[in-house]
């Protein structure tokens, strides 16, 4: 039978924490298919992964790409295998909560629903480090502005689509331009996405969070580039 839920996993040197994000996401109550790409790791994350996880989580799949690529390509790999009703973006940390999930697809209930972010800025604001605040908010602007869509949180993690419509994307992405180009897209294509709130707890960078600032300017490019250009 067909899952409910697909969770896509890319995982990049996450060796602390990729065991217990697996287990609180196995026990999430849903059937679920879960699809962890490890980007080539040089943590030992790949070697938790062939004696911790693989043969011990029953709904989990891993595929190994051989060279660091990038979170964006991570998820791409992961599309095409994808066998649950709908997907949903998970990263490798302990940021998000997997719970969160329920709401997400309680969601999709509603007529004509296909596309649910979980927003971190729905009930005020979770704590977080002052510039990656001022990039969420002008990147949830610029959402509004450029795509005439109501939205609060557009880098947000979790992203849920129906399947088919994820697969149907076209994506170019390598690293953290994932968020903003299917946003683009999916805006551009006239998909209507539905927020509901989420938890959140920020990592610091010491805590192992990758992303930088050149990772921000590059979201802010990717969303003005993707309001105009064909694909
Ligand atoms: N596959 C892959 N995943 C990566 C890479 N760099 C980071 N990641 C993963 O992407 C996820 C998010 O990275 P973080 O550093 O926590 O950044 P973040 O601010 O939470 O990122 P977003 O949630 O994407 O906005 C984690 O699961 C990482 O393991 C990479 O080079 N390749
Ligand atoms: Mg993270």
């Amino acid at each position: 039978m067909r899952p409910c839920l697909t969770v896509l996993l890319p995982v990049y040197n996450e060796r602390a924490t990729v065991v217990p994000l697996l287990e609180r996401v196995c026990a999430v109550p849903v059937e679920k298919q879960v699809i962890l790409v490890d980007d080539c790791s040089t943590d030992g994350t790949r070697e938790v992964l062939e004696s911790e996880v693989a043969g011990k989580f029953p709904d989990v799949e891993i595929l190994y790409h051989d060279k660091n690529q990038g979170k964006g390509a991570a998820i791409r790999t992961a599309i095409p295998h994808a066998r649950g009703l709908y997907c949903i973006v998970q990263d490798g940390d302990l940021e998000y909560d997997p719970q969160d999930y329920l709401a997400i697809l309680e969601a999709f209930k509603q007529d004509g629903v296909q596309i649910v972010y979980g927003s971190r800025f729905l009930k005020g604001y979770p704590n977080m480090r002052l510039p990656n605040r001022i990039v969420n908010i002008l990147l949830a602007w610029m959402v509004r502005f450029f795509f005439g869509s109501p939205m609060t949180d557009e880098a947000t993690c979790y992203k849920a689509f129906q399947t088919e419509l994820l697969q149907s994307v076209p994506l170019q992405c390598q690293r953290f331009e994932f968020c903003p180009e299917v946003t683009a897209k999916v805006l551009r294509r006239g998909h209507r996405i539905v927020e509901v709130p989420i938890r959140y707890e920020a990592r610091s960078l010491a805590e192992g969070k990758k992303i930088r600032w050149t990772d921000g300017v590059m979201a802010i490019w990717t969303l003005v580039k993707f309001r105009f250009v064909k694909f």
